[in-house]
């Protein structure tokens, strides 16, 4: 038995959710953590909410509320949607707890004994018109990079640059679109990452497993220009994690809080100690440190590309540079982005599907199985309503729906709701055994490797195996000539409803659960022996009928969503 560390990117506390960041984080993760406990390891799954810096601010802002009780009702929203997309989280943790707030001091303290910190006396961007700094999301500007014009302070959204707000062209206020910005004088902390060029970069050098988006984007800031630059980790806010040395404080940087990006990798660590603390587990540090045994854990993380630096460069600069026996990731799994009908998803302007209102109108495995099977893995996806409809209503209503729902309608009519008995398998079973232990062999390794669209193909592709064996033997004309051999292959077509819900768990969890009910499986074991896991419904077992798995999405249904998403929320 293996042991894996999951995480999913935190995502901001700051409103719901799109689709495109569902699939680009929590849910191949959740994909994953089902996978690797189903197949018995012992799994550790974690996200959280990321409730600091300007996002957090600015929405509580524009709430009206006071951003401590604005992250405390997001944090409760987005549980319960996580809940409905049925992401598995071991606990799914909040970034301004205090055990990160001490998490985060003490890694502090540390870098700074390691002399990793030093301290900056820099000219930021001041607003006389707001009477403030204006850190990363309070400044907007044109990329000094890629000339987008848009780019927020701390990152260029189209170039994924990591940026300083002194960075931008033509910079403005966010709050009040202010232009006359003036330079004026704070003290900040910076982590200097550049000591640390080689030694991430070595780091790196060993991951030659890692998929190219990823270490294609480590390598691009590493040797960008002049190298990998320090980073300011302190920011003129108030709403953060105080800057102290551990539990002491730190001269000079009163009123000052850590930077978001600062703080939030460290809630991955925090957020297994809030689980201890929460009662849903115990030692922590056997994940987390490598001197309580977390060297033989297995850590991966899932993220959208436009996170790759911090994963791959700062969070490890963080942990490295403690010189503390912390876990290091094992493998990072990073993701394209998923438009959304010939343009972006946009949050501000509400143009595509959010968490919330996919749950409105379909139930999750729908959207589980359309985004998992479209994941925007080498290249950006797309979603398009047409395309959802057609997967839906071919995948998983033509293909698995109506196989459930065939056999055992059909063993009821003819057989009564018992696994009938009579016959053997012949070439055909024998010959469906075969190709189906190859192609859920193939599915495995694509679920081993994260390789989330061929590994739906290769289920999908199971479930097809299963349809061209019943249209094949046709138990329906079999029945009339040799009812014997019609039971047998109504038992297979029974083992086989059973055998699809338990591979199919990971992605659609919901209609697996109501399958393995239906064939009321004792165990939902993964199949190790096919020949033999496709006889475990003996002769006599009771069964029900399920209700419909999966209903077919009409086209006026289809067309009036079209216009409903297009872009005012
Ligand atoms: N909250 C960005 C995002 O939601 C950021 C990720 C933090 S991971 C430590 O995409
Ligand atoms: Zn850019």
């Amino acid at each position: 038995m293996a042991r894996h560390l999951i995480t999913s990117a935190i995502p901001y506390i700051n409103g719901i959710k799109h689709l495109g960041n569902l699939v680009g984080s929590q849910l191949p993760a959740d994909l994953y953590a089902r996978y690797q406990r189903a197949r018995g390891h012992e799994v550790l799954f974690l996200c959280a909410t990321d409730e600091h810096g300007t996002p957090a601010e600015l929405a509580a802002a524009k709430a009206g509320k006071p951003v401590a009780d604005y992250c405390a009702e997001m944090h409760g929203v987005q549980a319960k949607l996580a809940e409905g997309f049925r992401l598995s989280f071991d606990h799914f943790g909040r970034s301004s707890s205090p055990q990160n707030h001490r998490l985060t001091q003490a890694f502090a303290k540390a870098l700074d004994e390691a002399g990793l910190i030093r301290e900056v006396s820099e000219t930021q961007m001041y607003s006389p018109e707001d009477g403030r700094f204006l850190p990363d999301r309070y400044i907007e500007g044109t990329c000094p990079n890629c000339g987008f014009e848009s780019a927020r302070g701390d990152q260029c959204d189209n170039c994924t640059k990591q940026l300083d707000p002194v960075d931008l062209i033509d910079p403005r206020s966010t709050i009040s679109g202010a232009t006359n910005l003036e330079m004026r004088e704070t003290k900040h902390l910076f982590l200097r990452q550049s000591a640390m060029k080689d030694e991430l970069e070595a780091w790196i050098d060993t991951k030659a497993d890692w998929p190219v988006l990823t270490t294609s984007i480590a390598k691009k800031w590493l040797n960008d220009g002049d190298g990998l630059q320090d980073r300011g980790i302190t920011r003129d806010l108030d709403w953060g994690v105080p800057v102290q040395r551990g539990d002491e404080p730190w001269a000079g940087m009163e009123g000052k809080v850590f930077y978001v990006w600062f703080d939030a990798p460290i809630e991955y660590i925090a957020c297994a100690q809030e689980w201890e603390e929460a009662g849903k587990g115990s030692d922590w540090a056997r994940w987390w440190r490598t001197d309580a045994g977390a060297d033989d854990v297995r850590y991966t993380q899932f993220m959208g590309k436009d996170n790759v630096p911090f994963h791959t460069l700062s969070f490890p600069a963080t942990i490295l540079g403690s010189g503390e026996p912390w876990k290091l990731v094992d493998y990072i799994k990073s993701f394209n982005y998923l438009n959304y009908e010939g343009g972006q998803f946009s949050t501000s302007r509400g143009r595509g599907v959010f968490m919330d209102q996919a749950l409105d109108i379909l139930p999750s495995d729908y959207w589980r199985w359309w985004l998992l099977s479209h994941a925007p893995e080498s290249n950006d996806a797309e979603f398009t309503w047409e395309n959802f409809q057609s997967s839906v209503n071919k995948d998983l209503a033509d293909v698995l729906g109506n196989f459930a729902s065939r056999v055992t309608k059909f063993c009821r009519s003819k057989f009564g709701e018992d696994v009938p008995a009579g016959g053997t398998f012949g070439d055909r079973e024998r010959q469906l055994v075969a190709d189906l232990s190859a192609k859920i062999g193939e599915y495995e390794a694509h679920m081993e490797a994260i390789e989330v669209r061929k590994a739906a193909a290769a289920l999908r592709a199971a479930w097809v195996l299963g349809n061209e064996y019943l249209q094949e033997a046709a138990p329906w004309s079999t029945f009339k000539e040799d009812p014997e051999t019609a039971a047998m292959q109504i038992r297979l077509g029974l083992n086989l409803i059973r055998l699809y819900a338990v591979i199919s768990s990971p992605f659609i969890p919901d209609a697996s659960a109501q399958l393995l009910e239906a064939m009321k499986a004792g165990d939902a074991d993964w199949p190790s022996e096919l020949d033999a896991d496709l006889q475990k419904l003996g002769a006599g077992h009771a069964f029900t009928v399920p209700d419909v798995t999966f209903r077919k999405i009409a086209d006026a249904e289809r067309e009036d969503w079209q216009a409903r998403f297009a872009g005012t929320r």
